[in-house]
């Protein structure tokens, strides 16, 4: 609610800006010129920069945390942003790319919700030469239709859950999965990074793997769904988010299980659900997705803006965290 209101709040100071600039713009020129910025004539400034984006939606406490941070260094920055929530839905976000070229912004970000689909519109920001940053999650189109990516390694992820897991497990027993959503580059990645690893633990078997797209809500039906056909073969819970494994630990309490005992659990983000979960000894483990990423993009976009060159693919800096301090970082967490 609170980032709806501001969310609400920016895009009308936003217009109001906009209305107040085209009414102060003069209709012949000045006499005496006013200098309006110090900066080097012909480049772009945060001030003078306008940027759309096109997000998922607002499916987890982690996609809160990416909005919440990109409209925090927007308004910090005082660059001019068109944010647009996609509401789970790719039609959304390639409605929100077109009306953003339509408007002539000077970059466009987007988080693609699922790998493909992506290329006619990615085409039509490049034929009207706005050049496109993706963020958090990759799309299957070639390189050249993009300027750069950032985000997080998502098979490693899979990978660190399942090395966790082994030693929670002791490399044998039966594990649930339940991925994100299908066709989404971080559950394609963190499903094969999970498995590559798992090729060396003979013993450690997933029993079942299914969809909760990365919501609460599902991880909490689709594991009490399994956890009624498998009841006591299920050792652990390998969940591709936290906010699925929150709903998971309320599916296996109220079927009478320990979480964290009973069933080991390891998910992925580290929002601050999960260190609470953690200092309560029903999670076992998570490994950290960042999604703080609004002042790397905003850099990221003045510079493309401005001709600097920028590497293709930047990864971002993770760690993962278990029980033991979670409380002490609980207040640290800003997610
Ligand atoms: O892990 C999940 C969110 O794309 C990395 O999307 C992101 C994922 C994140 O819904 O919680």
């Amino acid at each position: 609610m609170k980032l709806s209101r501001r969310l609400f709040h920016r895009l009308v100071t936003g217009l109001v800006i906009l209305a107040l600039g085209g009414c102060a713009a003069p209709a012949s020129p000045s006499p005496t010129p006013v200098v309006l910025s110090k900066a080097t004539p012909g480049k772009k400034t945060y001030q003078t920069l306008v940027v759309g984006f096109a997000q998922v939606g607002a499916e987890s406490d982690w996609r809160t945390g990416n909005t919440q941070s990109i409209v925090d260094a927007a308004h910090d920055l005082g660059v001019e942003l068109k944010f647009v929530d996609g509401q789970q839905k790719q039609e959304n976000q390639i409605k929100a790319i077109r009306s953003f070229i339509a408007q002539q912004v000077d970059v466009i970000g987007v988080s693609p919700i699922v790998e493909n689909g992506w290329d006619s519109v990615f085409q039509e920001a490049r034929e009207a030469g706005i050049p496109i940053i993706i963020l958090d999650r990759r799309a299957n189109v070639p390189e050249d239709m993009y300027v750069t990516y950032l985000g997080s390694d998502f098979v490693e992820e899979g990978r660190n859950a399942a090395r966790v897991m082994a030693g929670l497990l002791d490399g044998k027993g039966n594990i649930v999965e339940l991925t994100g959503t299908e066709g989404s580059a971080p559950a394609v990645d963190r499903y094969q990074g999970f498995r590559e690893v798992l090729q060396t633990y003979p013993e450690m078997r997933i029993v079942v793997s299914r969809t909760g797209d990365f919501t609460r809500a599902r991880g909490k039906e689709v594991m009490r769904d399994i956890l009624q056909s498998y009841t006591g073969k299920i050792d652990a819970l390998f969940a591709h988010n936290d906010d699925m494994a929150i709903g998971a630990i309320k599916a296996i309490e109220e079927a009478g299980l320990k979480p964290g005992k009973d069933i080991k659990i390891v998910s992925i983000d580290a929002i601050r659900e999960a260190f609470k979960a953690m200092a309560d000894g029903k999670l076992n483990a998570t490994v950290e997705c960042n999604p703080l990423l609004g002042p790397q993009f905003f850099d990221l976009a003045l510079k493309v803006v401005n001709g600097e060159k920028v590497p293709k693919r930047i990864p971002s800096v993770e760690s993962i965290y278990y029980p033991y301090n979670a409380l002490e970082i609980l207040p640290t967490r800003k997610y």
